[in-house]
């Protein structure tokens, strides 16, 4: 039987909220899609392309409509600014849940200039915070499930397993040692992931003083790009980002390859990071909104993440696969050296996902859709000017030495 529920998906264009709500949509909810088309309009910022020709929303849904006689509806809003239509719209669609995955995402555009600092910090924080005046004002049961990050947990060497969201401590309570779980502490590394931290805490409050149930998603490094859905018409490709500032790392790494630039690592390439294909991400979210928290439950955290990978191995494997050339270029960011990096994630294990982890095969695919649109990529905008501090020199060719740090 079909299920009717409303779900609005803020951020509905981009790289996750699209496939996301295509998902939902062939699983029965009716779908809102909210989005100022703000990644649209930074691509003509940055002067560049998604790798895979996207077309216009509009176009996106008229097809998929066409193919499966689903409906999604679509909002122009910026949730940023424009708070009473977002109360608005919340009080007429009344959504069993809002995805929210309106967020300004790159680090690296986050700390280009004092401009984009302020501008992600704005949009992100404000975002947040009327998403969740407006579900209390609505008066309604809404299940807000919120795109965050394992950036929030930080990369130093924690010497444990990360838990989800929550650490058991002990302190001393008059002389007696006493075991509390407290919200693991922030340790974001750029602008961006401190958005997502200061989330955490709106999060938090609204929760305790409003009883919202709230689950906030520690998602890493997301690789691929089609999902089943996608994939049913070239006119619903998903976007595809390999720049500097938006592309990650092994997205990066493959189109690369097949441009024939090489390889770029920052630093030793010794960092470890969690990673999880695009596939994944639309199925973490469909069972996150099936398993809500129960009401008066604390925010409910999971780490969605299938592996960790160091960087300089992921470089590796697609040198292996493609015979591209790996370079060391010195670090525009500031973090660590090398890092080891061990997560729990058996929340949505124990929910029955069962994760697709990197395969030659995956990364196969990957690569004939960049070696596809290779002409796409202008090759100028690989390296962003981007850095994370003025004194951290910019490094277009890739002269750093692999053991030793650059920059000062
Ligand atoms: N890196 C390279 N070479 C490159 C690009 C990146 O060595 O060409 C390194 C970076 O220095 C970093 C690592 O690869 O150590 C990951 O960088 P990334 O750009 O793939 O990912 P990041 O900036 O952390 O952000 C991405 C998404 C963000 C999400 C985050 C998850 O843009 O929205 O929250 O991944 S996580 O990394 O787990 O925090």
């Amino acid at each position: 039987m079909e299920n009717r529920e409303r779900i609005i998906v803020l951020g509905g264009d981009g790289f996750c909220g699209w496939p996301t709500s295509l998902r939902l949509s062939s699983e029965g909810y009716d779908v809102v899609i909210v989005d100022n088309l703000s990644r649209r309009k930074i691509d003509v910022e940055l002067g560049c392309e998604s790798l895979t020709p996207i077309k216009p929303l509009e176009r996106r849904l008229r097809r998929w409509e066409e193919l499966t006689g689903r409906h999604i509806d679509y909002r122009a809003l910026n949730i940023a600014d424009d708070y009473e239509a977002l109360e608005q719209l919340i009080q007429e669609v009344r959504p069993k849940a809002i995805v929210h995955f309106a967020e300004q995402r790159a680090a690296p555009y986050s700390m280009k200039s004092p401009r984009h600092k302020r501008y992600t910090v704005d949009n992100n924080i404000n975002g947040t915070h009327n998403v969740l005046c407006a579900i209390v004002e609505s008066g309604l049961d809404v299940h807000l499930v919120h795109l965050g990050t394992m950036g929030v947990y930080g990369y130093g060497t924690a010497g444990m397993s990360i838990p989800e969201g929550y650490l058991t401590v002990k302190v001393d309570i008059d002389g007696d040692d006493r075991e509390i779980e407290i919200p693991y502490p922030p340790h974001p590394g750029s602008i961006y992931h401190m958005t997502k931290t200061l989330d955490a805490l709106l999060f938090y409050y609204y929760n305790k003083n409003d009883d919202i149930r709230i689950t906030d998603l520690h998602q890493g490094v997301v690789w691929g790009t089609n999902t089943e859905e996608t994939l049913m018409h070239a006119d619903l490709i998903n976007r595809f980002d390999w720049e500097g500032d938006y592309g990650t790392v092994l997205n990066r790494f493959l189109v690369q390859a097949a441009v024939g630039h090489p390889l770029t690592i920052y630093g030793s390439g010794g960092q470890t990071r969690a990673f999880i294909h695009i596939r994944d991400t639309v199925r973490c979210i469909s069972l996150a909104i099936k398993h809500p928290p129960a009401k008066k439950q604390r925010v409910k955290i999971f780490n969605q993440a299938t592996e960790t990978h160091r960087v300089r191995d992921l470089a590796d494997l697609v040198a292996r696969l493609t015979g591209a050339e790996v370079r060391y270029y010195v670090n525009p960011r500031n973090e660590a050296w090398d890092n080891e990096l061990v997560i729990h994630n058996e929340q949505f294990l124990d929910l029955g996902l069962n994760p697709i982890t990197l395969s030659d095969g995956l990364l196969q695919e990957v690569i004939e859709i960049a070696s596809r649109y290779a002409d796409r990529v202008d090759q100028s905008k690989i390296i962003a000017d981007s850095r994370w501090r003025a004194d951290i020199p910019l490094d277009r060719e890739g002269t750093a030495a692999r053991r030793e740090p650059v920059a000062a």
